[in-house]
């Protein structure tokens, strides 16, 4: 980790002085974005299970609850939820989160080293110590480059938290950051005692009923527009009310309207508020859905970004909707 720069001086690479951080820190946390996904939850994991062989008290705190589709992985009963995290830590990891806000509601000490570990597109670099990479195709990547150098067991659990967030975040290897890298270092997990089978049923077949019934009534409101270039599904949270379900069993809904042949933006609108939308959305081929998101101040990747809106459910989807249509005309 350390590399010779000229003339025989060591220099810390930056990957050198987050073990040193890690190594020496008396009261770690480890957070990440509201609303987990596999990849915050799995690097979250991942790195719990690397600084607990380093003998490293951590603490794993989130701002949202943990969704049920991740209690399989291994350690998932450590990580608490609290809307507001605050504590005496004196390094702080942030993963998977393109700028400080996303955290939710964060009080730390102004002396604690915050250590920022990301793979967001023009992601901010606010931490102390940045380790982030856009060409990484997950924050779990990033998290398995860090620690297979540090002197830990990469064991079955620590690999399956990396794979999780490697495979949720490729879209089990569908999106474009699905690379030989990716496919590679999924083959080392699996080495390392990954049960791809295993992973998937706990990910994809695990689905409550409340899901489907949900997904039903979205679908039967879909909306096509811009000549069936533009699919947006709404979520309400009456439509949640209605189906019994949790706000997290929609994260897979959006891969309905963009698997629709011809469509080339995809939307989701799901209601988190009186008048206050999260969007989420995706494309196919070359549409810069990241650029859109970033109009509406949200952000995320070229094929899969978001924002939040506030507004009527008529407006926020106008406004979201006509912008997709330029984009999707490519203009
Ligand atoms: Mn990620």
């Amino acid at each position: 980790m350390r590399v010779e720069g000229k003339g025989g001086i060591v220099i810390n690479t930056i990957q050198d002085q987050i073990y040193q951080a890690a190594v020496s820190a008396s009261r770690p946390l480890i957070t990440s974005h509201i609303n987990s996904d596999g990849d915050a939850i799995g690097s979250q994991l991942a790195l719990y299970g690397a600084l607990t062989q380093l003998g490293r008290p951590v603490t794993i705190i989130n701002t949202s609850p943990l969704p049920e589709v991740y209690c399989f992985l291994p350690h998932a009963e450590v990580i608490q939820h609290s809307e507001s995290i605050n504590g005496d830590f004196d390094v702080v990891f942030i993963l998977d989160c393109a700028d400080l806000n996303r955290v939710g509601k964060l009080a730390i000490p102004n002396r604690a080293t915050v250590i920022n570990i990301d793979h967001h597109y023009q992601g901010e670099l606010f931490g102390n110590l940045n380790w982030c990479r856009e060409e990484a195709c997950s924050t779990a990547e990033l998290v398995y480059e860090l620690i297979k150098e540090w002197d830990i067991e990469l064991n079955a659990a620590i690999a399956t938290n990396i794979y999780t967030g490697i495979l949720t975040d490729t879209g089990s290897f569908h999106f474009d950051n699905t690379s030989s890298q990716s496919l590679k270092l999924a083959a080392q997990l699996v080495d390392l005692g990954v049960n791809p089978r295993y992973v998937a049923e706990q990910l994809y077949e695990n689905m409550p009923a409340s899901t489907l019934k949900l997904l039903a009534y979205g679908l039967e409101e879909m909306e096509l527009s811009a000549e069936g270039q533009v699919a947006s599904l709404v979520i309400t949270r009456k439509l949640l009310e209605q189906s019994g379900a949790k706000a997290w069993e929609t994260d897979n809904f959006i891969n309905y309207p963009k698997s629709l042949k011809g469509v080339r933006v995809a939307i989701l609108f799901q209601q988190i508020g009186d008048d206050y939308y999260k969007v989420s959305m995706r494309s196919k081929g070359e549409v810069n859905v990241a650029q859109l998101a970033q109009k509406f101040n949200g952000g995320g990747h070229y094929h899969a970004a978001g924002c939040r809106i506030r507004g009527s459910l008529a407006e926020v989807k106008q406004r979201v909707v006509d912008l997709a249509h330029n984009y999707s005309a490519g203009l």
